[in-house]
C-alpha cells in the first residue's frame, strides 16, 4: 500500500498547542484515495526539522507528502505555491536560533513550486465550502524552511509535495483578540478532503511546472 506522509509542528511562540500537528496526527492511519496516512512531528527548529523529515521520507517513502503549519492570523487553509532559499526568522526558533538572511540549502535554486494541484484543492476545498485560497508566501521561518528542504529533497522525483498553512484553534484565538480560526473538526475534514485531491486531481497549472 502506497503511503501519505502528513507533516506537522510542535508548538512555537509562546502556544501551548500547534493546530499543524493536532490536525496531522487526527489523521493519522486514515485510508485517504487507498493510501496509508502517516503523521510525523517536526520540531519547530531550523535544521532539525529537516532531519526529522529526512528520516520520515526513508521510513514512509510517500507517494504524497503534505507538510502543515500553523500561520496564526489568517483565517482560511492557505495552500502555498512557493516555497524559497531565505532563512530569516522573525522570532528566534525552539533552539532559540534566529538565522537571518541565510539560504536553506546553500547554492539551492531561488526557488520550488508546489508539486501539490493547489488550484484544485482550493476549487475542492471552496466547492464543499470550507475557506481555502493560494498563497503566495509561505514566510521566511521553519514553515519554509522545511517546505523548501521538502522540495529540494523530492526533485525529480515523482512524488507530489507541497505545503499548507492553516489558522489557529480557537482556544488559541482567545488569547489573541480578533484573532480568526478553525475549530479541529473542520481542519480535519477539510484536509481528508484535501489529501484526497492531492493524490487525484488532475493539476491545471497556470504558471508551470519547478522553478529550478
Ligand atoms: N508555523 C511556523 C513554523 C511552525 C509553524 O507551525 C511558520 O509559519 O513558519
Amino acid at each position: 500500500m502506497k503511503n501519505i506522509l502528513v507533516t506537522g509542528f510542535e508548538p512555537f511562540g509562546g502556544e501551548t498547542v500547534n493546530p499543524s500537528w493536532e490536525l496531522a496526527r487526527a489523521l493519522n492511519g486514515e485510508l485517504i484515495a487507498g493510501m496509508r496516512v502517516v503523521a510525523v512531528e517536526l520540531p519547530c527548529v531550523f535544521g532539525a526539522a529537516l532531519a526529522r523529515l529526512d528520516e520520515a521520507l526513508l521510513r514512509v517513502k510517500p507517494a504524497v507528502v503534505l507538510a502543515i503549519g500553523q500561520a496564526g492570523g489568517r483565517c482560511d487553509l492557505s495552500l502555498e505555491r512557493v516555497a524559497i532559499n531565505v532563512d530569516d526568522a522573525r522570532i528566534p526558533d525552539n533552539a532559540g536560533a534566529q538565522p537571518v538572511d541565510e539560504p536553506v540549502v546553500p547554492d539551492g535554486p531561488a526557488a520550488y513550486f508546489s508539486t501539490l494541484p493547489i488550484k484544485a484543492i482550493v476549487a475542492g476545498l471552496k466547492a464543499a465550502g470550507y475557506p481555502a485560497s493560494v498563497s503566495q508566501t509561505a514566510g521566511t521561518f521553519v514553515c519554509n524552511h522545511v517546505f523548501y528542504g521538502l522540495q529540494h529533497r523530492l526533485r525529480g522525483q515523482d512524488v507530489r509535495s507541497g505545503f499548507m498553512h492553516i489558522p489557529y484553534l480557537p482556544e488559541q484565538a482567545a488569547r489573541h483578540p480578533g484573532a480568526p480560526s478553525l475549530p479541529l473538526p473542520t481542519l480535519v475534514a477539510a484536509a481528508r478532503q484535501a489529501l484526497e485531491l492531492a493524490a487525484t486531481a488532475q493539476e491545471i497549472r497556470a504558471g508551470g511546472g519547478q522553478l529550478d
